[in-house]
Formats: C-alpha cells, sequence, structure tokens
C-alpha cells in the first residue's frame, strides 16, 4: 500500500509549489516511494473527520496503514528514516542533517512566516510600515548567517540531504520578495535544489492538481 497525504483542492498559490504539501511530495520523490494524494476543501479541512488527522485543521497529512502524521518536519523526517537516500548512514552526519532540519524549520522559516502574515494580513494596520522593515531585517540577519555558513558549497553538509531538503523549501517561500538577491549562494542553492529531478517531479504533481482543478 502507498501512503496517503493530503493537499489543496485548490491551492491558493494557484500551484507555484508553495504549500507545505510540496516538501511532503518532494521526499517521496527522492526515495522513489508512490504516494496517493487525497485533496481537501478549505471546510473538509476544519471538519471531524479531517481534525481527527490533523488536529489544527491543515494540510499536509501523511497516512501509511496504522500511522497518521501531521507536521511537515515530522512526516519529512519518517520518510528520510524509513527510505534510504535523504540521511546519511554515518551517526554524526546523521544527526548533523537532522539538526538542518530543524534550523531550517525553527530558526529560519519563522521570519520568513512573519513576513508573509505582514504582507498579507496586517499591511492595513497604522504600524504596518514600521513593522515591515524589522521582519525584513530579521530574515537578512538569517540569510546573511546561512550564506556565510554555506559558503561555496552545494549542499549544508556534504551530500543533499533531509536537512537540504527543508532548508531549500523555506528559502524557496522567499521567491517574489527578492530578499534572496542579496546571496547569490543561497539562490544558487535553492536553484539547486529546484534542478533535481525529484523536486521537478513534485512540482509538476502539485501543478496538476491546479491546472486540473482550473478546467473543470
Ligand atoms: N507547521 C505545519 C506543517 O509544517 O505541516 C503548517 C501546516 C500549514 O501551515 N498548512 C497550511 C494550511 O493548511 C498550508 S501550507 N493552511 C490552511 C489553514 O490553516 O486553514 C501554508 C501555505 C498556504 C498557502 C500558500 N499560498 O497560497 O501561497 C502558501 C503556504
Amino acid at each position: 500500500m502507498s501512503p496517503t497525504i493530503t493537499a489543496f483542492e485548490r491551492s491558493p498559490d494557484r500551484g507555484r509549489g508553495l504549500a507545505r504539501d510540496m516538501r511532503v511530495r518532494w521526499a517521496l520523490e527522492e526515495v522513489a516511494q508512490p504516494y496517493e494524494v487525497r485533496l481537501v476543501s478549505f471546510a473538509e479541512m476544519k471538519e471531524p473527520a479531517h481534525r481527527a488527522l490533523h488536529p489544527f485543521g491543515q494540510i499536509p497529512t501523511y497516512e501509511d496503514g496504522d500511522l497518521a502524521l501531521f507536521e511537515t518536519g515530522a512526516i519529512v523526517f519518517h520518510i528520510a528514516e524509513r527510505h534510504a537516500g535523504l540521511l546519511p548512514d554515518d551517526a554524526n552526519a546523521r544527526a548533523r542533517a537532522i539538526m538542518w532540519m530543524f534550523a531550517a524549520l525553527s530558526t529560519v522559516e519563522p521570519p520568513i512566516l512573519d513576513l508573509q502574515v505582514a504582507r498579507l494580513v496586517e499591511r492595513d494596520k497604522a504600524w504596518s510600515d514600521e513593522r515591515l522593515p524589522l521582519v525584513e531585517d530579521r530574515i537578512r540577519d538569517r540569510l546573511g548567517e546561512l550564506s556565510d555558513r554555506l559558503g561555496d558549497a552545494d549542499w549544508l553538509d556534504g551530500a543533499f540531504s533531509a536537512g537540504d531538503l527543508m532548508m531549500v523549501s523555506v528559502l524557496f517561500r522567499l521567491g517574489a520578495s527578492g530578499l534572496l538577491d542579496k546571496y547569490p549562494n543561497l539562490s544558487a542553492y535553492v536553484a539547486r535544489g529546484e534542478a533535481r529531478p525529484a523536486y521537478k517531479r513534485a512540482f509538476a504533481a502539485q501543478l496538476a492538481v491546479f491546472t486540473a482543478a482550473s478546467s473543470d
């Protein structure tokens, strides 16, 4: 049996790969694990049946036999543990790859999410013009630090790992903001991730959902 993930029936990003099912699809493609997708509407996500899988009423979820998971960090980690290809065999290198997954989710992603909230939700507030530059500065700080660490390496710690998958996924969300442009090594790092065949397959699959929904 293949695992089943959930994704937006109609993604507000119009298939640009910004919704978080993309990282799960990418991980499954990297390890060549076929998967099913159950599409859910915004209303269905808030119903008891979906909340039984995801207490916060969100996507993605992951079901495989008796196991049901939510949170992309946990899902990608589970996939990486169960299959070869996303975590190194060496115990220390493996611990560092996991460290980078956490760094992506708990150190780099939060200010990037703040920016989306500042731009999409808070823009009409009287204090928005003052807050926005502060949020952008926090992102620049993190990007500068990450850029220094990456240097001219291809990936964060040796071979491509789940840590890179998560970090590229997080940085990808900065796309249209232009904030990555000042850090050519980070832009090239994201482009390297996007150039991976597994990424391309995952991107095409989530785009196909949007394209099919648009032609209904
Ligand atoms: N921490 C959780 C995880 O990593 O799994 C966060 C999950 C989450 O934020 N899910 C979002 C969701 O279900 C979709 S990905 N939101 C609906 C809700 O909360 O009611 C976030 C997202 C949504 C839309 C875009 N977009 O259109 O550009 C981009 C990203």
